[in-house]
């Protein structure tokens, strides 16, 4: 399998669910807007909409959207735990959970990343959105559950542990949600999420 990437972006959900799986694959940097790769591939012929992660699995087929790539890696390894068994309310809640991270919470971060200068009005605008996104994550948390979906971390925590984390990166605080801000500290914490941070830049490796 290879995992086509940019540090730090919403692929590394894609590369701690790999680390959590313990399988064998590679990584290929991508440059997005050159829309070229480390290793050489056409980023054109492989992800249409010229965006990470995409996923070409041993077979060869590419996988994209962060909630498809997720869940197919999940269901690789259904004996890890990372998604409810399909068919089942629960992985109804896991689709539930993904389809906020990608369409709410992700989209809420783009202002800060579309290359566009934000005036103060704009920035104030987009860090409230932001902040409305965080509330509902900081509700589900609410009754003092670990993860989104309960006591067990599903690949729907790594995706939004990836795009939390993007807050430190622009300078705006979660202090208004504390019970998100451990849970953003708890998923960072994880063996698989530390050592995809290292190798993707983010992070030193410890001394
Ligand atoms: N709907 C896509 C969005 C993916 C996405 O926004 N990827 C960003 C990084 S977080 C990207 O590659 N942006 C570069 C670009 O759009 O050119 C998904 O869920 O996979």
């Amino acid at each position: 399998m290879k995992l086509h990437y940019k540090p730090g972006a919403c692929s590394m959900a894609s590369h701690i669910i790999l680390n959590e799986l313990g399988v064998s694959f590679d990584l290929d940097k991508t440059d997005t807007d050159g829309r070229t790769t480390e290793a050489g591939d056409d980023f054109r012929k492989i992800s249409p909409n010229g965006y990470v992660p995409a996923l070409i699995t041993d077979n060869g087929d590419i996988i994209t959207e962060n909630p498809a790539v997720l869940q197919y890696l999940a269901d690789l390894s259904p004996e890890a735990g990372l998604a409810p068994a399909n068919g089942t309310l629960e992985r109804t809640r896991l689709q539930e959970a993904l389809n906020f991270v990608s369409s709410e919470l992700h989209k809420s971060f783009s202002p800060f990343f579309s290359g566009v200068e934000m005036d103060d009005a704009a920035r104030e605008k987009a860090v409230a959105g932001i902040g409305r996104r965080a509330a509902h994550i900081e509700s589900i948390l609410a009754d003092g559950r670990s993860f989104l979906l309960g006591e067990t971390f599903s690949v729907a925590d790594a995706y939004a542990f990836v795009v939390l984390n993007w807050a430190g990166f622009i300078s705006v605080s979660l202090d208004a949600h504390p019970k998100t801000q451990a849970y953003v500290a708890r998923i960072a914490a994880r063996p698989a999420s530390i050592k995809a941070m290292i190798a993707e830049g983010l992070m030193e490796q410890a001394a």
